[in-house]
């Protein structure tokens, strides 16, 4: 049983999260709007979009067809790099690179969505980890920690414990994870994880989001 909760109208990130981060360039060329569906079906508790190549038109269709079904089945639901695209959309939130407040600096960030949105940031070391801390951010990514073809770097597991040590708000890991390596992550105390490849190009989308989601609970005892 999905549950959600909030302060004042903002939703928490609840901790074990199962975030997925949806791309329809790595759907394998089966329709996002199916995969997200089978995700939910199987218990995702966060869902992003993340599209690089699409048209506002486009995204504003997607965008509203995802957070429909999102809202539907109390999935929080996130948008990529774009702060005015995300309230347009009514998202739960948006999702920030650390590229992406250069352009769009997190004081501007804010005042696009409002303090009933959550606002997520994507960390690649400890120490910009440790700087991303104290913002006004609601989570922090910490990652790629295994290789992925999304990036031409990796940072490994080394530092996974101290960002969960100094952490103040959740922290998802994201980057390579896998069923094989997921038990590495699940040691380490990580909770939550965000994945694309793996989920998306599932043949079963619906039973390998279980099995993620089953994992997350059992959590680093039985890992
Ligand atoms: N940021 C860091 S790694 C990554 C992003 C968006 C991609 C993760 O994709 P995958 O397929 O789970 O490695
Ligand atoms: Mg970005």
């Amino acid at each position: 049983l999905r549950y959600e909760m909030r302060v004042h109208n903002k939703k928490i990130i609840g901790e074990p999260s199962l975030y997925l981060v949806l791309s329809e360039e790595y759907g394998a060329g089966r329709s996002v709007m199916s995969i997200a569906e089978e995700a939910v079906a199987g218990g995702i508790d966060i869902l992003q979009m993340r599209e690089k190549h699409k048209s506002r038109e486009d995204l504003l269709r997607l965008g509203s067809a995802l957070g429909e079904l999102c809202r539907k089945n109390k999935v929080t639901f996130i948008v990529n790099d774009d702060p005015l695209l995300a309230a347009e959309l009514d998202a739960d939130g948006v999702h920030m690179g650390q590229k992406d407040l250069q352009r769009c600096p997190l004081d501007e960030v804010r005042r696009i969505i409002g303090i009933d949105r959550i606002i997520g940031l994507s960390t690649h070391s400890l120490e910009q980890f440790q700087r991303a801390n104290t913002l006004d951010v609601d989570y922090l990514a910490f990652g790629p920690i295994f290789p992925t073809q999304t990036k031409d770097y990796s940072i490994g597991t080394a530092d996974i414990r101290e960002t969960l040590r100094v952490a103040l708000k959740p922290v998802v890991f994201i980057g390579g994870v896998n069923t094989a390596n997921l038990g590495i992550l699940l040691k380490e105390g990580a909770a939550s994880m965000a994945l694309i490849r793996d989920i998306m190009q599932a043949d079963d989308v619906a039973s390998r989001t279980a099995w993620y989601k089953s994992q997350l609970a059992k959590g680093g005892i039985n890992a």
